[in-house]
């Protein structure tokens, strides 16, 4: 039986991209006085790298005049990104972001089944706190084993770090959980960890390659909103945790 379902944050959880990081980071720049700005296109090519820091120095690197000084570089990207984190949180507590069709009634499905939770996230942990609080309520972050998020692990997704660092704090065997992705930098990262993964794409990640998935999904779904199956064939109107064990039993 599976014994644990490990959840990607950014796109899997939530729709969190276009209309929650991209317009924080804007902010931030327009805070410190930047001309720059990421349109809905330039994020979705942005999105190849993940981590903020990381993608903002990729940006500078890519789209700014080299004369950058590398140390000043180093230190204005760490202010505008504490700046982006503060944007974000405040822009969730504003509004909040829902959780993708069925996400909620999986968890809850997994809880009452003995499935235990995890998150596995290149995000910073405010930005999963405040997604988790203000979608699911403050008590939901208790529903969670493990959160493995942000510069806990040196390399960033598609590196399997931040997997094998939430599955050896669950002491489980990879063979035990499912990961939940939208992304190839995602499923990467999962599939480096031996995981079997489940897709749920989105708009920036719909042509994503994704060989090697379990299934994949344009969302988890629900009663009303049906899933539309990409890979694999799978004849339910939406996933619940007993398609999941029967289809993805797990080895333990
Ligand atoms: C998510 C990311 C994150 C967010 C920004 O990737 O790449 O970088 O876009 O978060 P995944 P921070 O869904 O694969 O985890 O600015 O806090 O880094
Ligand atoms: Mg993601």
């Amino acid at each position: 039986m599976v014994k644990a379902f490990i959840f990607d944050v950014d796109g899997t959880l939530a729709d969190t991209e276009r209309h929650g990081h991209r317009v924080a980071f804007n902010q931030a720049f327009e805070q410190f006085g930047l001309d720059w700005y990421w349109s809905e296109e330039t994020y979705g090519e942005l999105l190849a790298v993940t981590g903020g820091k990381e993608r903002m120095r990729h940006y500078v690197e890519t789209h700014q005049k080299p004369e950058q000084d590398r140390e000043d570089l180093a230190a204005l990207i760490k202010q505008l990104h504490q700046k982006k984190t503060e944007n974000y949180v405040e822009l969730l507590n504003k509004n909040a972001i829902p959780l993708r069709p069925g996400i909620d009634r999986l968890l809850n499905e997994a809880r009452e089944s003995g499935i235990r939770l995890a998150i596995a996230t290149t995000t910073t942990p405010d930005n999963v706190t405040a997604l988790l609080e203000n979608a699911l309520g403050r008590e939901s972050l208790d529903w969670f084993d493990e959160i493995g998020a942000g510069d806990i692990v040196p390399n960033k997704k598609p590196a399997p770090d931040i997997y094998q660092h939430v599955l050896q704090n669950l002491g489980l065997n990879a063979d035990e959980c499912i990961a939940f992705e939208d992304s190839i930098n995602g499923i990467r990262a999962s599939k480096g960890a031996r995981l079997r993964t489940i897709i749920t794409y989105n708009g920036y990640t719909e042509h994503d390659d994704f060989t090697g998935a379990e299934l994949v999904l344009d969302v988890i779904g629900d009663e009303g909103h049906p899933s539309r199956v990409m890979q694999q064939t799978w004849h339910q109107d939406y996933l619940t945790v007993d398609a999941i064990q029967r289809i993805l039993p797990g080895n333990s």
